[in-house]
């Protein structure tokens, strides 16, 4: 009686603790699987997250980041729960080094032959072990047309105490110390102190004419007419067109950062072959071209190109050519610098 008391119980503990480990991978009986992404605002298709729920019965949850550095401080203070992730370039590197990404099984990612080879085992990931190429795009002017006398073609339109209250900038240590150094000749990746001083004086003489630094608003602020020229990304900007036909994208003449956002796993990610299936799902040619002709980003997916529209296909803005191209830089894992680089920021951010 005592033996089969005990193995009752026994198998009872043995179920509970399959409930409980179905549970944590959200497998329990009725309900579904669960991706977990961690992305940029604005950042997939109009249907991409329904259409992959539905064709894999699972559930995706979605959380937001606003700049790379926000990710990469929630990793390293320990969240745990992502599954996918979309670091750009120079972030991807500096995570592969701090080893917080895991690597891809290739086999779980037969797509991958649809992305085009220039987007194939680039600097950051030369062997492309640890993150697929996502999105790629360019940072610029946003600019209300109708409120300028002359058509805005320099970075010097944002230091003009013309527009002072008029002007927004990205809260991204990268972009807006970046975009000082090429106003002023420099590298976007320059350690050189004297150059980053001159960067600091700069954005702290231009402080006062700068309604906002913000990495999620100035889309919007364009469209209200809050702002009138705003330092941001091609895609973004380039959506608000659709609001509003006066709200422009444009590339200035001095050049500037040049991305491309990628999909990775972090080496914490609970559900890994799930977030292959995503990887995969966004390959295909079709979804692909979905996610690129509504957030306007740029696509390194060769086999889409058949699907995608205007103004992607055909805004030069959106495709500039090479010799413009040739002024801009990818940003890089700036090392031992990134403390001095940090210190600006604060110092610009806090006055
Ligand atoms: N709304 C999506 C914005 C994505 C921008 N990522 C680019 C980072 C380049 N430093």
């Amino acid at each position: 009686m005592r033996r089969r008391f005990l193995a009752f119980i026994s198998s009872g503990f043995a179920l509970l603790m399959l409930v409980g480990l179905c549970r944590m991978n959200g497998t329990e009986a009725g309900e579904a699987r669960v991706l977990n992404v961690y992305n940029w605002s604005d950042y997939v298709g109009k249907h991409t997250i329904r259409a992959f729920e539905r064709r894999f019965e699972v559930k995706v949850k979605y959380d937001l980041f606003a700049s790379n550095e926000e990710l990469l401080a929630k990793l390293q203070a320990g969240a745990k729960g992502y599954d996918i992730i979309v670091p750009s370039d120079y972030m991807v590197r500096i995570m592969i080094k701090l080893g917080l990404l895991a690597k891809l099984d290739k086999s779980q990612l037969p797509n991958l032959g649809n992305l085009d080879e220039r987007f194939r085992r680039l600097p950051y990931d030369p062997h492309e072990e640890y993150a697929i190429p996502y999105t790629w795009g360019t940072s610029g002017i946003g600019v209300r047309t109708d409120k300028m006398d002359a058509p805005v073609v320099s970075l010097g339109s944002l230091f003009d105490p013309m527009y002072r209250g008029k002007i927004t900038l990205l809260d991204d240590m990268r972009e807006t110390i970046g975009l000082a150094l090429k106003f002023l000749g420099y590298s976007v990746n320059t350690a050189d102190a004297k150059a980053l001083g001159e960067a600091k004086e700069l954005l702290l003489r231009q402080k006062p004419l700068v309604k906002a630094y913000t990495s999620t608003q100035y889309r919007q602020m364009l469209l209200s007419g809050d702002a009138w020229l705003a330092h941001g990304w091609s895609g973004e900007i380039s959506t608000a067109r659709r609001e509003n036909p006066h709200v422009r994208y444009i590339i200035p003449e001095e050049g500037g950062v040049i991305f491309v956002d990628t999909l990775a796993m972090p080496l914490t990610a609970p559900h890994k072959d799930l977030a292959h299936a995503f990887i995969n799902f966004i390959l295909e040619p079709e979804v692909s071209a979905d996610i690129h002709n509504t957030i306007l980003f740029g696509s390194p997916n060769r086999a889409a190109r058949p699907y995608l529209k205007s103004p992607l296909t055909d805004d030069p803005h959106l495709n500039p050519t090479p010799e413009l191209l040739a002024r801009f830089e990818f940003l890089e894992d700036l090392g031992q610098a990134t403390r001095l680089w940090t210190r600006v920021w604060t110092e610009i951010k806090a006055r």
